[in-house]
């Protein structure tokens, strides 16, 4: 039963309502946010994909280059090489590509409907090879000692999972991939239980196995092990064919409550939750049967890859949850959700 309470200003933000911020693009998409509290105002840190105006019979899109330069390709649409059958991702001669450019933008909020962009808050964008097509879906872990972003590193060689350090999202400590391909929709619960940092993740096993949400300790946020699959697909479920941790587990009295992601074998995007033991949180307590949200409203059901409601950022007030989502890949929306309203659905 789809639950959230939508925002009757949605869509929040579309791509209309920025500039591109590569010289010679437009904006295609603007996708999941993460998001976090700073100076009292409600912050996103957008996804933004780029790439040039498409002309007539071909596919143009961007890259960063060996001297991390932004460089557009361009194929032919009918080359027979071309495989475009997804709007995302293409392959031309056995390698894949995505065809847009994504990077991280920062807009702030004091009513969490109007977003405003603020220049000393500059983008931040792919560096180096292991994000030369691009970073995307920030998850933001607000911790003691500062803010813990992790976000997808695609390349040629990869799609792992980056980590950077900030306390005033203006000087950035960049770690590096902390989780190695093919991995994504990485969360870190914002505090240790019984001395350790906790991490959802989502490796994908191409043979056994499948794209399923994973848990790993650590004891410093950098080096993880202890790894444990904690939820699969389920077939002839909404969630038969991928599922991935959205933001950071909510402490709750009941347990940590993770709201997810899951899709089914025709690309359907839903969320649903999920209800970890506060104390070892590889332990699922319960998990939604149904979804509590589905893509319903006419941009969630059309737009650049329609049918998705995709969330990784939300912040908790009292019982109730601001979740804000990427709605059909193109839009930024947000709803509610009462946390009493999710545990009592997963009962
Ligand atoms: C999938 C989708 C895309 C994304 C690529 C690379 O195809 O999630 O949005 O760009 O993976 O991560």
């Amino acid at each position: 039963m789809d639950i959230a309470k939508r925002s009757n200003r949605n869509p929040l933000l579309k791509p209309a309502d920025l500039k591109p911020a590569i010289p010679g693009m437009e904006i295609t998409c603007l996708l999941n946010p993460g998001v976090f509290k700073l100076h009292g105002k409600t912050w996103l840190v957008l996804r933004v994909a780029e790439r040039p105006k498409q002309i007539e019979g071909k596919i143009s899109f961007p890259i960063y280059n060996e001297a991390g330069k932004i460089e557009v390709l361009s194929f032919d649409k009918d080359d027979p090489e071309l495989d475009a059958s997804d709007p995302r991702v293409i392959k031309y001669k056995g390698q894949n590509y995505l065809t847009t450019l994504s990077y991280l933008r920062l807009v702030y909020s004091d009513d969490d409907v109007t977003f405003h962009e603020d220049p000393e808050y500059p983008p931040i964008f792919g560096k180096g090879f292991l994000e030369s097509f691009g970073i995307e879906d920030c998850r933001v872990s607000t911790m003691e000692d500062g803010f813990y972003l992790t976000f997808t590193e695609v390349s040629p060689v990869a799609v792992g999972v980056g980590l950077i350090i900030t306390k005033d999202f203006k000087t950035y400590e960049r770690k590096g991939m902390i989780f190695p391909p093919h991995n994504k929709d990485c969360a870190i619960f914002e505090e240790k239980i019984n001395g350790m940092y906790y991490a959802l993740h989502r490796p994908s096993s191409p043979e056994l196995g499948g794209n399923y949400i994973w848990i790993a300790q650590s004891p410093d946020r950098i080096h993880w092990g202890n790894h444990k699959c904690i939820a699969v697909t389920r077939e002839d479920k909404w969630d038969s064919a991928r599922v991935g941790a959205g933001a950071a587990p909510i402490k709750t009295s009941e347990g940590w409550l993770e709201i997810y992601h899951g899709a089914d074998h025709n690309h359907r995007y839903c969320l649903g939750a999920l209800l970890l033991d506060l104390n070892d949180p590889s332990k699922v307590l319960a998990r939604s049967a149904e979804p509590i949200m589905e893509p319903v409203a006419a941009y969630e059901k059309t737009g650049f890859f329609g049918n998705v409601v995709f969330t990784n950022g939300h912040y908790v007030d009292g019982d109730t949850i601001k979740l804000f989502y990427g709605a059909s890949d193109e839009v930024i929306c947000s709803a509610e959700f009462s946390i009493t309203a999710i545990l009592n659905s997963l009962k």
